[in-house]
């Protein structure tokens, strides 16, 4: 199947134009669609990563109709938001236009738009949220994956494992809607106010803590690198996106929470590393890579991220 076939069943697409895949995602593949109904992004979905696509949905829209119903996915012809041929899943989503990717010196803004999609989504009840990959943010669980595949030495499993006491970190923590892939790259700005348009990749909104997503957005937005690139902590960064969290949240959040919020980016990236290895080690089973050894390339820049993280905070 080829996204021109796929757009065909969506509703107001009409005939298609032109199409580009869209780079960047780890799980799913996406194109952008030029069609005569407007601009669209059509997404072949990862039915591996996600076995029950029509609760990801379920938790998709219900989030959307509280934050932004202009974000709701497109329905398709015969009802429903996903589009099924043989084994493959499709779905189309609406174009976010005039936007553009954060850069560093948008950190405050990040901030403040995590605090403001947090607030919006306190009108869901988390327990209406399907739980579509368990243990998702588990550090523990993460780690027990990890143990299973090590067979001898591995000088990055190591170096976790010394850093061990991260996967504690988060526990005891309100149970909340939270987005669960809060990176930087997920945050849409407006390409002339800078104001944050939309947090996209609903595809995780699960019951959990908020701190995931502070720690998530840590990870990316105070890394001086890409994610698969050794590089450093960005101290001045990471206060500023708290911060500007913090302006919007901070009557919302629990001692408990505010205590933990400095564990948070050291949480989240000791079990990303932890998440990137293991999938190394199964034989690129999970995230879509460049070329093999590129997870656990990913999973050696994130030990050094966290490494600059243990030394700032
Ligand atoms: C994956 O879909 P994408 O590429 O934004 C992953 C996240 C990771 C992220 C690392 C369902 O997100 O958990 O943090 O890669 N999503 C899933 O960049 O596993
Ligand atoms: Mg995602």
């Amino acid at each position: 199947v080829t996204p021109e076939d796929a757009s065909a069943h969506f509703l107001g697409l009409g005939p298609v134009r032109s199409v580009a895949e869209l780079p960047g995602g780890h799980i799913h593949r996406s194109w952008r669609v030029d069609a005569e109904g407007g601009r669209f992004v059509v997404q072949r979905c990862n039915t591996t990563v996600f076995t029950d696509l029509d609760a990801v949905m379920e938790n998709m829209t219900l989030v959307c109709a509280a934050v932004d119903p202009s974000l709701s996915p497109i329905p398709v012809h015969e009802g429903g938001w996903l589009w099924r041929d043989g084994g493959e899943v499709w779905r189309a989503l609406p174009w976010i236009a005039d936007t553009v990717s954060p850069t560093p010196a948008d950190a405050e803004e990040l901030g403040r738009g995590l605090g403001a999609f947090h607030r919006a989504t306190e009108a869901i009840d988390a327990g209406r949220l399907h739980i579509t990959i368990p243990q998702f943010h588990d550090p523990p669980a993460r780690y027990a994956a990890l143990e299973k595949l090590l067979s001898g030495a591995c000088a990055l499993a190591a170096q976790l494992a010394s850093l061990e006491w991260c996967a504690s970190g988060l526990s005891d923590l309100p149970t909340r809607v939270a987005h669960f892939d809060a990176k930087a790259a997920n945050f849409l700005l407006d390409r002339s106010t800078r104001r944050v348009r939309a947090l996209i990749d609903l595809d995780t909104v699960m019951p959990g803590s908020w701190l995931w997503d502070v720690g998530d957005l840590a990870r990316s937005a105070a890394a001086t690198t890409a994610e698969d690139e050794p590089g450093d902590f960005d101290l001045a960064i990471w206060n500023t996106l708290r911060d500007g969290y913090l302006s919007v949240v901070s009557d919302r959040l629990t001692p408990r929470e505010r205590s933990q919020l400095a564990m948070a980016p050291l949480v989240v990236t000791w079990e990303q590393a932890v998440r990137f290895l293991t999938d190394h080690l199964a034989g690129d089973v999970y995230y879509r890579v460049d070329y093999r050894g590129h997870n656990q390339v990913r999973a050696a820049a994130q030990v050094a991220l966290l490494e600059s993280m243990a030394g700032a905070l």
